[in-house]
């Protein structure tokens, strides 16, 4: 089973006071991220060197300086970024939700802000606030939209975390928080309308008494909005695990799995390890079986453009949610655990047996769940198929091309009943 002595960056409000607007980001279960900054016109390369590894991180990775880092803002003019496009690809995905990267380690800001002149507004050609262009069409989509923030690391700065190839002098983070990363977050959570969440990243400088101030001091300014885990001391709203984590167990408390499409989070030109939708089909239904969600990075490059194979994934995967959405929206883990043929998810009275692999007999056995079965169909259609009980099994016999006709085919299983509880995998 998944450890339970999570560090607190990963860990969520340890003090049991769940934050009251909980059950839209619950129901969700699956949201889009982006990561969009100076790294992605950059794509991983610098002096025509290639640095492998993620996009964003390429200032660490070649040890720029803030000073040459700085220049790139002066070529960063993204004439083909269209904010309703995103949004309508993101909702053509039936992801529910929405994250940002408004600065990310670069420092750099994506937004018009007074604190710092190193932003898309002051810095570079383009001159246009993008954050108040997205969080706008988000909102006209009814998309619940959030930023991403990096609070502490910051390379730009000499008071911010993380750059100790450039600023070698010690650090006074206090002052950074004060000056650069709270005045920041309070222009996010004041001047882009009604925030879903803040996701915060890598978490340091501050104990938990002051990283609890900092929680108290900015949900005044949107009390409804989310703050995610890694804003650090187990305070968070909600938890996020690492990167590309999925927990071993159902989980109560309400988490999110994060993965990237292909092998970094911003823009990389040299990469193409693109996952399929089937690969994240089934991200979204093991996250909807623990009990969480998925939400799935992209990364648009230097241009404001989405590379199309994302976009040729992220709309097959709104088709395969069409059909199958009952079983992953407002659902809850499936009292089945994962079996050699997939997961299950339930809502009240149904259990969604999710075929990742399909029996190579034709007979699909759902372990310790003998109701007194009603029906099994599929969600494209009310299509009714042979099952029957084996001792303490339900045996389904599956017809020998998926109904559906999609990959990864989702069985409803209709019983009376209420809903057992989630069966550890030891029987
Ligand atoms: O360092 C960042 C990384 O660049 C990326 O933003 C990921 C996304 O979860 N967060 C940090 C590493 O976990």
């Amino acid at each position: 089973a998944y450890s339970q002595t999570m560090p607190s960056m990963w860990d969520s409000r340890s003090n049991g006071k769940e934050h009251p607007n909980l059950k839209w980001f619950k129901d969700a279960k699956f949201g889009i991220f982006i990561h969009w900054g100076l790294y992605s016109k950059l794509a991983g390369e610098w002096q025509s060197k290639r640095y492998y590894g993620s996009g964003e991180w390429l200032m660490y990775q070649a040890k720029i300086s803030a000073k040459d880092y700085g220049l790139v803002a002066g070529e960063f003019n993204p004439l083909k970024f269209n904010a309703t496009e995103w949004v309508d690809l993101i909702k053509s995905s039936g992801a529910r939700y929405m994250v940002v990267t408004a600065k990310h380690h670069e420092g750099f800001a994506m937004f018009d802000s007074k604190v710092s002149d190193f932003s898309i507004t002051k810095a570079s050609p383009y001159g246009k606030d993008v954050m108040k262009e997205l969080s706008g069409a988000a909102a006209n989509a009814k998309l619940p939209f959030g930023f991403y923030y990096s609070q502490f690391l910051d390379w730009h700065e000499p008071n911010g975390g993380g750059n100790d190839w450039d600023f070698k002098q010690s650090k006074d983070y206090h002052k950074y928080y004060e000056e650069k990363s709270i005045p920041q977050l309070k222009e996010l959570l004041t001047n882009y309308g009604k925030l879903g969440m803040v996701w915060f990243d890598m978490p340091g400088g501050l104990n938990k008494q002051e990283t609890q101030f900092l929680v108290d001091d900015l949900h005044k300014l949107q009390p409804q909005t989310l703050f995610s885990s890694r804003v650090g001391q187990g305070l968070g709203d909600y938890m996020d695990f690492g990167d590309s984590e999925m927990p071993a167990e159902p989980i109560a408390k309400p988490w999110e799995a994060i993965y990237t499409f292909n092998d970094s989070w911003g823009y990389i030109a040299h990469d193409q390890n693109f996952k399929t939708s089937s690969d994240i089909i089934r991200l979204i239904a093991t996250a909807s079986s623990k009990g969480g969600n998925l939400m799935l990075n992209i990364g648009p490059d230097g241009d404001g453009s989405i590379p199309q194979a994302n976009i040729d994934c992220l709309k097959s995967v709104g088709r395969w949610l069409k059909v199958n959405g009952e079983s992953i929206y407002a659902s809850i883990a499936g009292f089945i655990p994962a079996q050699p043929w997939g997961v299950t998810t339930s809502k009240p009275g149904k259990l969604y047996l999710h075929i990742f692999q399909r029996p190579n007999n034709g007979k699909l056995l759902v372990p310790g769940f003998s109701p007194k079965a009603i029906s099994v169909s599929t969600l494209a259609g009310s299509v009714a198929l042979k099952w029957r009980q084996t001792g303490e099994d339900l045996e389904v016999t599956l017809p020998n091309v998926p109904v559906t006709g999609l990959a990864d085919e989702v069985l409803t299983v209709s019983y009376a009943g209420k809903t057992p509880d989630y069966q550890n995998s030891m029987p």
